[in-house]
């Protein structure tokens, strides 16, 4: 088993003199590697003397998606390219991605923190692990991946896209643990359950995340699959899954503080939250090297406890996520921002800057349907030509946001016009 006691029970204060000495370090490492920090520095007059511990942390500026989308895409990074062994990309908000890259030693790291959330869900090396996270470039798929086999778990890198391939496999191979999104665990349970195979199922546990979910659905999993259920965090800027994770007594989840450097701030005052107050989760990577961030503002809204799990490991806690800062849907695993489908639709000129975008989910499996009205100048009602337009939207849309919409193109006119900040999402999926 990898519970690195040493690493995931220090004292509060052997931990707290790790974490400052790797915040001096990481200072003065991203003042020397990376211009856009030093000259963020510059210009509020800091150097990298003045950070002297981790209380310091409060002197530096703030990082946010949009400096990376503004340093697209390896503007960020503190060493050269010939330094990174991989790269992996999620979207941003407006359609260019937010490409994130890492040495083989921050690879190396994050197989680690994988291991630990792993090991803290129960899973070993006698389990068989199906990892239905994507493989690719979204960080799900190889971030598990990496950290299953370094656990010496048998890895069964399913990715998504094959439900009954997955099921059939689930049972042919006897799976005793699955990493996936907590909806298409519900999913596949469905399918299970009408296909009579349930009772088949020598799932133990369940490791999901990527998106928001409730204790309701943590407790369907459970009881429909008979397995444990555990909650994986973890976002691509920051390293990806294994981010934090929660433990057997599901009392929050333990955060690698050794590593990330959380905090929950008052996001219109950046003022520090007390402990247990709701506020926005804002992290310091401790030892990044490819891709180091500082006080990166992740959006989610979640609180923090210090206390000692009954597990008995002294890692912060934060709590299930209560959802975002800003306007970024999740579906289907994927980050999708409204402005994406603004940015894109702006080059076609058969239609209208009016859309809706109506989130749904059936079975589920969460669908995307838009509706774009047409420029009155372009307006036809000839099929052929409709047809044809809503192909080439389809296509636009799907490329720019990663993922395949129902598209229905509407009359001018037609989507309601808001009075104030303009609507552009129904989201009717309701998190039970
Ligand atoms: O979703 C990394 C990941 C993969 C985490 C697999 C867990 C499992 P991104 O695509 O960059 O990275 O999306 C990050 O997803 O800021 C949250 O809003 C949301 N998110 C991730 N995990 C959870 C979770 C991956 N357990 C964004 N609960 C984050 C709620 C989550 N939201």
């Amino acid at each position: 088993m990898i519970w690195n006691k040493a690493k995931e029970c220090m004292s509060r204060d052997e931990l707290t003199s790790l974490q400052s000495a790797r915040l001096v370090k990481l200072v003065d490492y991203v003042y020397h590697n990376v211009e856009f920090y030093r000259k963020k520095m510059q210009a509020i007059g800091i150097l990298p003397s003045d950070i002297k511990s981790i209380e310091d942390i409060t002197k530096l500026p703030f990082t946010t998606k949009d400096d990376l989308r503004d340093n697209y895409p390896f503007g960020l990074f503190a060493v050269p390219q010939s330094e990174i062994v991989r790269v992996h990309a999620s979207s941003g908000t407006t359609g260019k991605a937010t490409v994130v890259g890492y040495t083989k030693r921050d690879i190396d790291i994050w197989s680690e923190c994988v291991a630990r959330c792993l090991t803290m869900a129960g899973v070993g090396r006698n389990d068989v692990l199906q990892i239905a996270y994507g493989y690719g470039l979204f960080t799900g798929g190889l971030g598990a991946h990496y950290g299953a086999e370094r656990i010496g778990a048998t890895v069964v890198p399913m990715s998504t896209g094959n439900s009954k391939k997955l099921t059939t496999m689930m049972l042919d191979f006897g799976a005793t643990a699955i990493a996936c999104t907590p909806s298409y665990l519900l999913h596949i349970t469905e399918l299970l359950e009408q296909e009579g195979l349930i009772d088949q199922v020598k799932l133990k546990y369940a490791i999901c995340g990527a998106e928001p979910w409730t204790e309701k659905m943590h407790k369907d999993i459970e009881e429909r699959l008979h397995v444990n259920a555990h909650d994986i965090y973890g976002l691509s800027e920051i390293m990806g899954p294994g981010v934090a994770c929660d433990c057997a007594f599901h009392k929050g989840l333990h955060v690698c503080e050794d590593h990330f450097y959380p905090e929950i701030l008052d996001s219109n005052t950046f003022k520090a939250k007390k402990e247990g107050e709701t506020g926005e989760l804002v992290f310091t990577t401790l030892t990044k090297e490819g891709l180091p961030l500082i006080r990166y503002r992740t959006k989610d809204l979640t609180s923090i406890d210090y206390s000692t799990c009954d597990c008995g490991r002294t890692s912060a806690r934060i709590s299930r996520f209560k959802g975002r800062v800003d306007d970024m849907l999740i579906i289907r695993g994927v980050n999708v921002f409204p402005s994406q489908v603004e940015a894109a639709l702006v080059d076609v000129k058969e239609v209208s800057p009016h859309y809706m975008m109506i989130v749904d989910r059936v079975n589920n499996l969460d669908s995307l349907e838009i509706q774009v009205e047409l420029n009155p100048k372009f307006y036809t009602d000839e099929i052929r030509v409709l047809e044809a337009l809503n192909k080439k939207i389809t296509h636009v849309l799907s490329q720019a946001l990663g993922l395949n919409p129902k598209v229905k193109l509407v009359e001018p006119q037609t989507l309601v016009r808001s009075e104030g900040k303009a609507v552009h999402v129904i989201d009717k999926r309701k998190l039970y």
